[in-house]
């Protein structure tokens, strides 16, 4: 095994991110005990995502500060498993307000994200020229937020105030939250060479912001409502 250096910034960040997320992992699943039953699932599922996530980036810290480069892999095993259970979220933030939407609309947001992650990690991996990768899977993030602001998904979280406003929190996660990713996807591969520090540095404050941060919104959602009705 070996120590971080002092002078490696972005194995710091790759170990606050780890250890943040076993944090949140135990405050969302303990919460989850405290809030109204309607809420459990989702503070389930939020405990649920960063779960995953610490578990990846113990295996991610440490292959940084072994080899000084991108694991590529484990990013993507976490963020296949990682984003569908966001989209997931969505739903169940739905479900327990009340609301009913389809299954094509869920559909379309797993057919979005398996676009946009299959071609990233083609893109990356060098599989495929990386501009041409990059572009096919902005396509699929697309997908997802035209699903969310314009689609079926939309008009169902337009049901009552209280949800409308959790789903304009997230949706505004999915789409300035989830832009931290293609821009460190560009600065990585897309202004010439490959400059691996800048890339996980983006991808690690990204994690933090979209996983956690997410987290912690449903988690004030779900404390708000559940106080109102116990006073
Ligand atoms: C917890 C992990 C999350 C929320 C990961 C999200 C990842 C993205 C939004 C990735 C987006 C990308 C594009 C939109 C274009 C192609 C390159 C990607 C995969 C970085």
């Amino acid at each position: 095994m070996q120590f971080l250096a002092e002078g490696d910034l972005v194995g710091v960040s790759f170990w606050i991110v780890s250890v943040a997320m076993i944090a949140s992992t135990v405050f969302f699943l303990y919460e989850g005990l405290r809030v109204k039953s309607e809420w459990r699932l989702s503070m389930l599922v939020a405990g649920l995502v960063t779960l995953v996530a610490a578990v990846h980036y113990d295996y991610m810290r440490d292959y940084w500060v072994l080899e000084q480069s991108t694991p590529i892999v484990y990013r993507y095993i976490d963020w296949l498993i990682t984003v569908p259970l966001l989209m997931i979220e969505f739903f169940i933030i739905l479900k327990a307000v009340g609301a009913n939407v389809g299954n094509g609309s869920f559909l379309r947001l797993l057919v979005g994200t398996l676009v946009m992650l299959i071609f990233g990690y083609l893109g990356e991996a060098a599989v495929m020229n990386a501009t041409i990768a990059f572009w096919i899977g902005m396509v699929g993030w697309a997908v997802i937020i035209y699903e969310i602001f314009a689609g079926e998904a939309s008009k169902a979280a337009a049901a009552t105030e209280s949800v409308k406003s959790a789903f304009g929190y997230m949706r505004l996660i999915v789409l300035v939250g989830w832009a931290i990713y293609p821009i460190g996807y560009v600065l990585g591969y897309m202004m010439g060479g490959v400059d691996e520090g800048s890339l996980n540095m983006v991808y690690n404050l990204a994690d933090f912001v979209n996983k956690i941060l997410f987290g912690l919104i449903i988690w004030n959602l779900a404390y708000n409502d559940s106080s109102e009705s116990s006073h």
